[in-house]
C-alpha cells in the first residue's frame, strides 16, 4: 500500500460496489492475467460471439525480438467473428435492444436526439448495404472525415459489418494533411458531412474534402465516391440564421447525399465473418520523422481489450450513463466512444460541441442533464475550465458522477486536485489513463474503487500489461527509478503493424531495445511501485493532447520561400500543456516582419491544421549547432523558457549564437 502523504483513498461506497474492490484483488487478477493469459482472456473472450471458436493451442503467439525474426502479435488466431455483430446483434439478443446506445447532444443546446441499440442496428445495416452498392468489399479502406454526429458511429460500424477498414481523419486536419492520408491508405470511398458548427465557429467539411480529393487526383489517386451527410439543415446555428447560404458543391458521378440513398437501402445485412487477425481499422498518428504512420488494429484482440478496459477502468454498471468528450477522429474516440462502450451495452453521450458554448459551463450542464456517472476528458480541457469562476461548476448538481477520467497527456497535480475536489466533490475516483494510438486501449491506469490515487500518477498496469523501465543501455531498472517505458509482451489490443510498412513498424517501435515494444515515453517508478509518466523522450510535441513531431512542423516552415532553416521545440503552456516555439532563419532576401509572421502561421495551419499553429516564431539569424552541424535543441528549449542556465556549450561551433538568441527573444514569447 502507498506510503506517501498525498494519497487519496477510493470512496468506500464506490469500492464496495466496484468490480475490483481492493488493491489485493487487483493484484491477484493482474498476476493471473500475466501468468495464465489463456484462462484470464479466454473467460472474457467466451462472452463474445465467435462464428469459428478460438482454440487454446493457437490462443496467443508473438515475437517482440527483432534478432529472432519478424515482429508479430496474434491473438485468437484462426477464430472468426464480427465486431459489429458483437456490439449490436449480440446485445439485442441479450435483451438490450430498447436501451439507448447514444444520446446525441448538439452544439446548440436546442439540438438533441437519441438512438437505441435496435435502431442503431437498422441504420448500420442500411449504410452497410449502401457501401456494398458502391463496390466496397472486405479489406477495402473507407476514409472518414466527420463531426461528432450519429452518422459517424453508423459509418464505422457499417464498415466493420462488411469487413471494410475504416480510416478516420480528425476533422481539424487541413485538406493537405487529409489528402496525404487518403492517398496513403488508397481509400475507395470517403464519408463526410456538409459542415459543422463548433461553438460559434463554422467548419466547411465538404469544401475541405473537395480540396483534398482534388489534390489526391492530381497525385494519381481517385476517390470513387463521396457520401455527404446533410447535417447543416437540421441544426440550430449560433445566431439562428439559417444555414442555407452555405453552398455545397456536389460533383456529378462522385458525390451523393447520405439522405438521398440511405433511407431506401435494405435494413438487413448479414455480417461478414472475418478472421480475428483481419484488420478492423487504421488510424494515422504522427511519426518523429517523415510521413504519418498508419497504425493498424485487428479485430478479435482489439474487441476483447476495448471491452475489458472499458468495463474495469470506468467500472461501468448496467444503466450507468457514460460520457467521453474525445473526438471520434482520435483513438480515444474509437475505443472509448464507439467500441468499448457498445461492447458493454452501455448508454453514452455523443457531444458535437465545445466546452465553452453557449457558456463555459456546458460540460456541467450536460452532466446534470443526463445524470452522467462516468466522465472522461483531457487535461487541456480541465485546465481551460479551471480558469473560470468555480461557481460555474458549483451551481450544477453533479452528484451522479462516480468516476472521472483523464487522457492524452500527463495531468498536473493542480488540475487533478481541481477535478477531484470541485467536479468530483472528493467522492469520485480519478482514473489517469496512459495509453497510445498504438496500444489500442488503456495500459497504465488506476482502477476505481481498488487503487489508492496519487495526483499525477498513471499508477498501475492494466490486466495483461507488464511495464518495464530501461536505462539508456537497455538494462531493466528494478524498484525505484526513471527510464524508458517499454513492454516485453503484447496484450490483446496492441497494434499489429503500420499499414503497408511493416519495416517502419519494426524500426520505430522494436529496434531501440530488442525484445521490447518501446512507447517513446519516459516514466518513473516510486517507492510504492506506482508509475508516473514523464512525457515523450523523442522529438514529439503534445499540444492539447494532439501529438505532432518537431520535424513535421520544421519541414512545413522551410517550405516557405523566406525560410532557410527552422528548429521547433516544445514550450510549456498553461492550458495546452505544450505549445510550439519555432526558431526560423530567414533567407537573405527576406525581412522578418509581421507579414512574414502571419504568412508562416497561416502556412502551418493550412499544411497541418489549426491546432498546429505556432505560438511563438523567433527570428534566429543563426541556430546553435555542434561542429558536426547538429542543432542543439536542449539549448533552444532553454531559450524558449528564458532560462539562462544552459549548461555546457563547449561543443558548439559558435558560442556567441546563444547570447544572440536570448537577446532576440520576441516580446510575445
Ligand atoms: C490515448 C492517446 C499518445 C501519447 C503518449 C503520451 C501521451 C496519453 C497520457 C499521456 C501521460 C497520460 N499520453 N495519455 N501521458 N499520462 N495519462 O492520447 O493517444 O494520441 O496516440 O497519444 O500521449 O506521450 O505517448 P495518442
Amino acid at each position: 500500500m502507498p506510503s506517501e502523504k498525498s494519497v487519496y483513498l477510493p470512496d468506500k461506497a464506490l469500492s464496495k460496489n466496484a468490480y475490483v474492490s481492493s488493491f489485493a484483488e487487483y493484484k491477484e487478477m493482474h498476476n493471473k492475467s500475466i501468468d495464465n493469459p489463456e484462462e484470464f482472456w479466454g473467460d472474457i473472450a467466451s462472452q463474445f460471439y465467435w462464428e469459428t471458436p478460438f482454440k487454446y493451442d493457437k490462443f496467443f503467439r508473438y515475437n517482440f525480438d527483432v534478432r529472432k525474426g519478424p515482429i508479430y502479435t496474434k491473438w485468437f488466431d484462426g477464430a472468426t467473428t464480427n465486431i459489429c455483430y458483437n456490439v449490436l446483434d449480440r446485445n439485442i439478443r441479450n435483451g438490450h435492444g430498447d436501451k439507448i446506445a447514444f444520446y446525441w447532444e448538439g452544439n446548440h443546446p436546442d439540438d438533441y436526439s437519441r438512438l437505441t441499440y435496435k435502431n442503431l442496428l437498422v441504420e448500420v445495416c442500411k449504410f452497410a448495404n449502401v457501401l456494398k452498392s458502391k463496390g466496397v468489399k472486405k479489406g477495402d479502406r473507407v476514409a472518414v472525415y466527420m463531426p461528432m454526429i450519429l452518422e459517424a458511429v453508423i459509418t464505422l460500424l457499417a464498415c466493420a459489418r462488411i469487413g471494410a477498414v475504416h480510416s478516420i481523419v480528425f476533422a481539424g486536419f487541413s485538406a493537405d494533411s487529409f489528402s496525404e492520408r487518403i492517398s496513403d491508405c488508397e481509400a475507395k470511398v470517403l464519408v463526410t458531412a456538409d459542415g459543422v458548427w463548433r461553438g460559434e465557429k463554422f467548419l466547411g467539411l465538404k469544401t475541405i474534402c473537395d480540396q483534398a480529393m482534388d489534390k489526391c487526383a492530381r497525385n494519381g489517386h481517385n476517390v470513387e465516391c463521396c457520401i455527404v451527410v446533410s447535417h447543416l439543415c437540421r441544426v440550430t446555428t449560433p445566431n439562428r440564421i439559417p444555414n442555407q447560404n452555405k453552398k455545397i458543391n456536389m460533383k456529378e458521378g462522385r458525390d451523393i447525399w447520405w439522405q438521398d440513398i440511405v433511407p431506401n437501402a435494405s435494413s438487413s445485412c448479414y455480417p461478414e465473418w472475418v478472421q480475428a487477425e483481419d484488420p478492423l481499422f487504421m488510424l494515422y498518428t504522427s511519426g518523429s520523422t517523415g510521413k504519418p504512420k498508419g497504425v493498424l488494429h485487428t479485430t478479435g484482440g482489439y474487441m476483447v481489450y476495448a471491452a475489458t478496459t472499458f468495463k474495469y477502468v470506468f467500472d461501468y454498471k448496467p444503466n450507468d450513463v457514460y460520457w467521453c468528450t474525445a473526438d471520434i477522429g482520435w483513438i480515444t474516440g474509437h475505443t472509448y466512444v464507439v467500441y468499448g462502450p457498445l461492447a458493454n451495452a452501455a448508454t453514452s453521450i455523443l457531444y458535437e460541441g465545445t466546452p465553452f458554448y453557449p457558456d463555459n459551463d456546458r460540460f456541467w450542464v450536460i452532466v446534470e442533464k443526463y445524470k452522467v456517472n462516468q466522465f472522461y476528458t483531457a487535461p487541456t480541457a480541465i485546465r481551460a475550465l479551471m480558469k473560470f469562476d468555480s461557481d460555474l461548476v458549483k451551481r450544477h448538481n453533479l452528484s451522479s458522477l462516480k468516476v472521472l477520467g483523464s487522457v492524452g497527456e500527463p495531468i498536473n497535480p493542480e488540475a487533478w486536485m481541481w477535478y477531484y475536489k470541485l467536479v468530483g466533490s472528493e467522492k469520485c475516483s480519478i482514473v489517469d489513463t496512459f495509453w497510445q494510438t498504438e496500444t489500442g486501449g488503456h495500459v497504465l491506469t488506476p482502477l476505481p474503487g481498488a487503487i489508492p490515487m496519487k495526483p499525477g500518477a498513471a499508477s498501475t498496469p492494466f490486466f495483461g500489461v507488464q511495464p518495464v523501465l530501461l536505462d539508456e543501455s537497455g538494462k531493466e531498472i528494478e524498484g525505484e527509478g526513471e527510464g524508458y517505458l517499454v513492454f516485453p509482451r503484447p496484450w490483446p489490443g496492441i497494434m499489429r503493424t503500420l499499414f503497408n510498412n511493416h519495416e517502419r513498424y519494426e524500426t520505430t517501435y522494436f529496434s531501440k531495445f530488442p525484445g521490447y515494444y518501446c512507447t517513446g515515453d519516459g516514466a518513473r517508478r516510486d517507492s510504492d511501485g506506482y508509475l508516473w509518466v514523464t512525457g515523450r523522450v523523442d522529438d514529439m510535441l503534445n499540444v492539447s493532447g494532439h501529438l505532432m513531431s518537431t520535424s513535421e512542423v520544421e519541414s512545413v516552415l522551410t517550405e516557405h520561400y523566406g525560410i532557410a532553416e527552422a528548429a521547433v521545440v516544445a514550450k510549456p503552456h498553461p492550458i495546452k500543456g505544450e505549445c510550439l516555439y519555432c526558431f526560423v532563419t530567414t533567407t537573405e532576401a527576406v525581412v522578418f516582419d509581421g507579414k512574414l509572421l502571419a504568412e508562416l502561421k497561416q502556412h502551418v495551419r493550412e499544411r497541418i491544421g489549426p491546432f498546429a499553429q505556432p505560438d511563438v516564431i523567433h527570428n534566429a539569424p543563426a541556430l546553435p549547432k555542434t561542429r558536426s552541424g547538429k542543432i542543439m535543441r536542449r539549448i533552444l528549449r532553454k531559450v524558449a523558457i528564458n532560462d539562462r542556465d544552459v549548461g555546457d556549450i563547449s561543443t558548439l561551433a559558435e558560442t556567441n549564437v546563444v547570447e544572440q538568441l536570448f537577446a532576440n527573444r520576441p516580446a510575445t514569447a
